[in-house]
This record gives C-alpha cells, structure tokens and sequence, in this order.
C-alpha cells in the first residue's frame, strides 16, 4: 500500500490533519488503536477558542460546533469568600465555545470517512514507524481482523498519537530535547450527572487547595478538586467530593454546587512537556504527542487544533504545488504558541494553588496577584487576552 501522507492517531490534531488533506483531494491513512466507538465518547476537554473555532469553519468543519457550542462570555473566581467575575466578554469582545471534545471528534470522524471519503482503520495494534532519514518513509501495523502485519509506504508521517503514542518515542533521544515541568500537584477530575451551579467557570482558590467548575451541557458539569499527585480516586468517596466542593467553591450569596451521580473520577497530575524540534526528517508531530500542557488553562486541545491547521495546510502545499516553506517553519511557528499557552499555564498555576501551598508568603502574594486583576485594567485586559488566546501574533 502507499499514501502520501500516513495519520497516527485519530483525536483532534490526527482528524483535523486528514480533513484538510481531503478536502485538498490528498490521500490519506489515518491508524488509530482504539475503537470509533470509544474515541467519539472518550470524555475530555471542552473549552474551544474563538480563533480555533474560526480555523475549523475555515476548513468546513465546524458546523455542529457552530449550531450547538455555548457561547462564554465570563468566569467567576472565589476567594476569601467573596465572588469576582471576569466579564472577559465585555472587556474583549471576544469568547469561548464550550463544545464537548467527544462531539468535535465525532464531527471530524464523520466528516472525514463518512463525508470526504478518507481512509481510516481501527483497532490497529503496534504501530511502528520507519526510516525516518529518508525521503521513503514507512507505517506497520498489525491488522486487527487478521493478526497479519501490513506495510505503508509513504512521502510523510503525522504523528498525532497523543500523550502516549509511539511518534514521540521514535524520535532518535540524541537528536531532540524534551523539556519538562511537573507541578507536584494532582486534580481529582470528576464528570458529574448534574446541571451547573453557575452558568459559567468557576475557580475556588481556597486554602484547602482549588476547586473548578466547568459547565459541559445542562445535564453534565465537570469539576476538578485539587489533590495529592497520585492520590487513589477510591480516597474520594460521593460524601467527600461534594463537601470538598461546597466548601472549596463557596462564597457569601452563592448557592451550593448541585450534587448528582459521579460519572468518572480519575487523577491527574499536573505536568508539561515540550519536544523540540517537533520534526524529524519526514515525521512531523502535531498536537499532545508534541507538547503536553496541563489542563489548568484549558489549552491543550487548542493547540492540537492549531499544530494540524499549520501541519495540514503545509503538507497540502507541499503535495500539490511542491511549496516547502511551510514545513519548514512548521515547528517553530507552532511551539511560539505552545511556549506562550506554557508560561500562562505556569502563571495561572499560582493562582490556582498558591494559596493551599501551606506558606503564608505564597499565599500572601497568590492573593495580590487575584485582586489586581479586580483593580487594575491593564492586568485585566492581559489576564483576557491569555486566558481567550488572543494576542494578535506569535
Ligand atoms: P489525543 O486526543 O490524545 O488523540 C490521540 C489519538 O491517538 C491514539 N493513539 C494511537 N493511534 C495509533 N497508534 C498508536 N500507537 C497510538 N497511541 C495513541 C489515541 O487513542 C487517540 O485517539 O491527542 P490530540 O489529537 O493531540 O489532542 C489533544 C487533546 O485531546 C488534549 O490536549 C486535550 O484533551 C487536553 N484537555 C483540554 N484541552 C483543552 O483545550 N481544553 C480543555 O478544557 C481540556 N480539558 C484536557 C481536559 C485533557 C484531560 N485529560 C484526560 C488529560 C481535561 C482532561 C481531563
């Protein structure tokens, strides 16, 4: 078999990838290990950005989003038992769209096999890539209907395989550097069969350590309860989670969180990393298998969303008119927005936590940084501009 281009990975990044090439006539072969079935439910992100938004209408992808997403127009942080909301609407015009990751993916799934007639397979088992150095490189993977090992050949590889993917691991160790950060601190990420306590974001900064709020649709809210890393998700029983949330998320005036059955409870510890470059030879990642970013600022499918824009564009170019330039300048236009979505992610982890980390400095310091952006306009209006992605230029 050979495509121009093999896709590994079908999350965000991946699909995103397969709908431009299609859309551009290229062919194409998306391998992914799990089922449809499970990628089109596997709960995870929801906060969109207005630009990714636009990127994916751009490419004929974002008619459900555009229909059905909630518009964000404020959050609202709670502190020494008061509310503030941040009306990042008014101050910028700008907004989020809450859109559940399992339905963009069903959307890029359908679009892509379904309406744009790519090539896709399921359930494949041990991808490996290879002869990265050439200009002939090759995909095997084992066929799950037969057990057999089949070969593609191809001109480029996407790696878009995710956090745990094989892409990453192919690269030669002595021939990229992967920077690291890890936070020492867990959240306890929880989906709960219950509507909101407020129609917008919450973030409870409390000595206890920091509780989220994240509206997903009016049946479903995820919350986030911080957490020793590691920590069993069998400690939090339902008893525990919803005073742990009442109380970390409480302020005068406000009603209590609205309690409802537990849908998924699992740990997350708070880490980041970053390759660079994020290409070798015909390999070129895209999305978490590049870079991963701790949710606290919502940002990691955004840049998955952004890598394939670039990546898919830039490899039309390259098939249909023979245009290097934008391969060339791939990672380095990417990573300038993932460096910048880093140090906010940093930034915004001090806030979050500063005060539950047991040292009144910090927690002195973590609540002159909250109340400045209550007092001044211009912290405001930065705080807005990181928060929605939407500094003019990387
Ligand atoms: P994905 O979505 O992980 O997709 C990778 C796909 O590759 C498959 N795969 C393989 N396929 C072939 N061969 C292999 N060897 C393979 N190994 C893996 C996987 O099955 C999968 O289908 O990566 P992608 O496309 O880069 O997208 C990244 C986003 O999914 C991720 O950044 C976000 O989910 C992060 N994230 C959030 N991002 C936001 O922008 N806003 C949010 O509100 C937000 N909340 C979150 C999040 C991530 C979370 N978790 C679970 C880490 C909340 C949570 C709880």
């Amino acid at each position: 078999h050979r495509f121009p281009v093999v896709v590994v990975g079908a999350g965000p990044a991946g699909l995103t990838v397969g709908n431009i090439l299609r859309a551009a006539s290229v062919d194409c072969l998306v391998l992914e290990t799990e089922t449809r079935e499970f990628i089109e439910q596997r709960p995870r992100a929801g906060v969109i950005e207005e630009w990714a938004a636009r990127g994916l209408e751009k490419r004929g992808l974002a008619r459900n989003l555009l229909d059905r997403a909630e518009l964000h127009t404020a959050c609202e942080f709670r502190f020494d038992g008061e509310r503030y909301r941040f009306p990042y609407g008014e101050l910028t015009g700008s907004h989020h769209f809450v859109y559940p990751q399992p339905l963009l993916v069903t959307d890029l799934v359908r679009e892509y096999a379904d309406v744009r007639g790519g090539h896709i397979r399921f359930g494949v088992r041990d991808v490996r890539i290879h002869l990265l150095d050439t200009d002939r490189p090759w995909v095997s993977y084992t066929c799950p209907e037969t057990g057999e090992r089949q070969v593609v050949h191809c001109d480029f590889v996407a790696g878009c395989d995710g956090a745990r993917g094989v892409s990453r691991a192919s690269l030669p160790p002595e021939r990229v550097r992967i920077a690291r950060h890890d936070y020492g601190i867990g959240w306890l990420a929880l989906l709960a069969e219950a509507p909101p306590s407020a129609d917008c974001v919450l973030f409870g900064c409390h000595a206890r350590g920091f509780a989220g709020q994240m509206p997903r649709s009016p049946e479903v809210t995820r919350y986030y309860l911080q957490c020793p890393p590691g920590d069993d998700p069998e400690n939090w029983p339902h008893e525990r989670v919803w005073s742990e949330l009442r109380e970390r998320l409480g302020a005068a005036g406000v009603p209590p969180p609205a309690e409802g059955r537990l849908i998924e409870k699992r740990v997350l510890d708070m880490h980041d990393y970053v390759v660079e470059p994020m290409v070798h030879g015909r390999l070129f990642l895209a999305g978490d298998a590049a870079h991963l970013v701790a949710p606290i600022a919502a940002k990691g499918m955004n840049l998955a969303l952004h890598d394939a824009f670039l990546l898919g564009d830039a490899l039309v170019a390259r098939l249909t008119t023979g245009d290097d330039s934008g391969l060339d300048g791939y990672a380095q236009a990417c990573l300038r927005r993932v460096w910048d979505y880093q140090e906010f992610s940093q930034w915004l982890s001090e806030v979050y936590h500063g005060t539950a980390a047991g040292n009144p400095f910090r927690a002195g310091t973590t609540l002159a940084r909250l109340r400045r952006l209550f007092t001044s306009p211009t912290a405001a209006a930065a705080f807005a501009e990181q928060y929605l992605g939407t500094a003019a230029r990387y």
